[in-house]
């Protein structure tokens, strides 16, 4: 089921006389702090606060399909790659204005040395495809408050400052469209050392330049520019908000309601700094234990240790890695959102692209064991992890196996139903499967079939009942 436009603007009746709540709330900040409101409800009303459970299952039903996509943090910081007067700058690329302290004209006379002209989104979003990413989200202004799109609001952007002349976003959402592709946008709404009035976390502001009201910025910069994002690009299926610093619940009301131009986006929780806005949790660089029952998450990560590129990080994870994460992920109901930090010149790092091409070589084999699939039932597996489908008549368990048993035999602990059949997913070969320990043992051949992971599709009847 769609969420209608209909739908919609009956919440955003309600969300206008509940405003009227949110109006006494700045009183309150006075006296108590920051503090402000520790009910489970976020006073500002969304989309999420006015519609069914059923409308929002509906809306999240690819998010939550999609299981694999890709990030792209994408700027001016791609230029000096993480080295500033000749110095390596610590900490990610894409900060190195703040971590350099760098005054806001020195970081804009970058602006007209960009010229990205071998980007080609055709090319980016074909990659992520192959890779079996479902969506894209890119950065549309980091924190450096640069926007990558042509911006109507502020001339420091892609298309007015620089010489490329042209918008990777509208390009992106073509290709995104063309492709069957998903496309979300990254946008730091609080943070923006650029603009006056923006924040500045870490440090502060470092140059008077970067002074003046949060509200005006806010009002000037931040809230027409999501409304031109959220307005010019064609359907948005993610806004992923970054960094809420100061975003108390009246800077929140600025913002919230002009998610009513994408009445099916999907939110993460960084628009308010209590989190409580937003459809999905954001573990970021690690993945939850337990995966976060009860929650729709999404870890993001980098392949080596910055998000903005940096011509000198070669920490790379391994395609291992970066496999059995994704694997790990979906084995505990969550998403992967890969990042890619493109050059200057517009190009994703070699060792980027190979990588996703080998994870794109196992999700052809293996992709069925991802899409759509649900957390494990299993507490714990020695050998590997289990993603799970239910059907009408019973479960699909798809058992991935990072140690190929060398005895022959994988356990299945605790697991009661009866068995309908195993195979392996890759050709298709029948295996036999015993009762055994009060679970199930089933007979594997000695040859692995994948070094990282093998999928052993079980087939068992009614309703998944395991003991752990
Ligand atoms: C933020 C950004 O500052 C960073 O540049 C990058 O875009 C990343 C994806 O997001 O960094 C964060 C945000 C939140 C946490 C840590 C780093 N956090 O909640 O731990």
């Amino acid at each position: 089921m769609k969420i209608s436009r209909r739908d919609f603007s009956r919440g955003c009746a309600i969300a206008t006389t509940a405003l009227v709540v949110g109006e006494a709330l700045p009183v309150l900040a006075q006296v108590e702090g920051e503090h402000i409101d520790t009910s489970s409800k976020h006073p500002v009303p969304s989309i999420q606060d006015t519609e069914t459970p059923a409308q929002k299952d509906a809306r999240l039903k690819w998010f939550r399909e999609a299981r694999f996509g890709m990030f792209i943090h994408w700027g001016l910081y791609a230029i000096p790659a993480g080295r500033w007067n000749g110095q390596e700058v610590p900490g990610i690329g894409e900060w190195i204005m703040n971590r350099a302290s760098i005054p806001v004209a020195d970081y804009k006379a970058l602006a007209p040395k960009f010229n990205p002209t071998q980007f080609n989104a055709a090319e980016i979003v074909g990659l992520a495809k192959e890779a079996g990413m479902k969506y894209i989200v890119i950065t549309s202004k980091h924190h450096d408050g640069f926007a990558m799109f042509h911006s109507r609001v502020s001339t420091y952007n892609i298309y007015d400052a620089t010489p490329f002349k042209r918008d990777p976003l509208k390009e992106l959402a073509e290709a995104c469209r063309k492709e069957g592709l998903k496309l979300g946008f990254y946008y730091s709404q609080a943070q923006d050392w650029h603009h006056p009035g923006g924040a500045a976390a870490r440090t502060g502001h470092w140059d008077p330049a970067q002074d003046g009201s949060m509200d005006d910025y806010l009002d000037q910069v931040a809230v027409p520019q999501v409304k031109e994002l959220l307005s010019n690009y064609g359907p948005i299926s993610i806004l992923w908000w970054d960094t809420p610093k100061d975003m108390i619940p009246s800077r929140v009301q600025k913002l919230l309601p002009l998610l009513k131009l994408q009445p099916d986006i999907v939110t993460n929780n960084r628009l308010d700094k209590d989190k409580k806005t937003g459809d999905f949790s954001t573990p970021e660089q690690k993945i939850p234990a337990t995966g976060l029952p009860g929650e729709d998450w999404e870890t993001c990560m980098t392949m080596n240790t910055t998000w903005g590129y940096k011509s000198f990080d070669e920490k790379w994870k391994s395609t291992e890695t970066l496999l059995r994460n994704l694997i790990d992920i979906a084995s505990k109901g969550g998403n992967y959102l890969l990042n890619v930090g493109p050059t200057s010149e517009g190009l994703i790092p070699a060792p980027s692209v190979e990588r996703l091409e080998a994870i794109g070589r196992w999700m052809k084999v293996n992709g069925e064991a991802i899409y759509g699939t649900t957390a494990s039932p299993f507490k714990e597996l020695a050998w590997g992890r289990c993603t799970t489908k239910a059907e009408p008549q019973g479960a699909t368990l798809y058992l991935h196996v990072f140690d190929w048993p060398r005895d022959g035999h994988l356990l299945l602990p605790g697991l009661k139903n009866e068995v309908q059949s195993a195979s392996l997913l890759s050709g298709g070969a029948r295996l036999a499967v015993e009762a055994r320990d009060g679970g199930i043992q089933i007979t594997t051949p000695a040859s692995c079939p994948d070094p990282i992971s093998s999928t052993v599709v079980l087939k068992v009847k009614g309703a998944l009942d395991v003991r752990n």
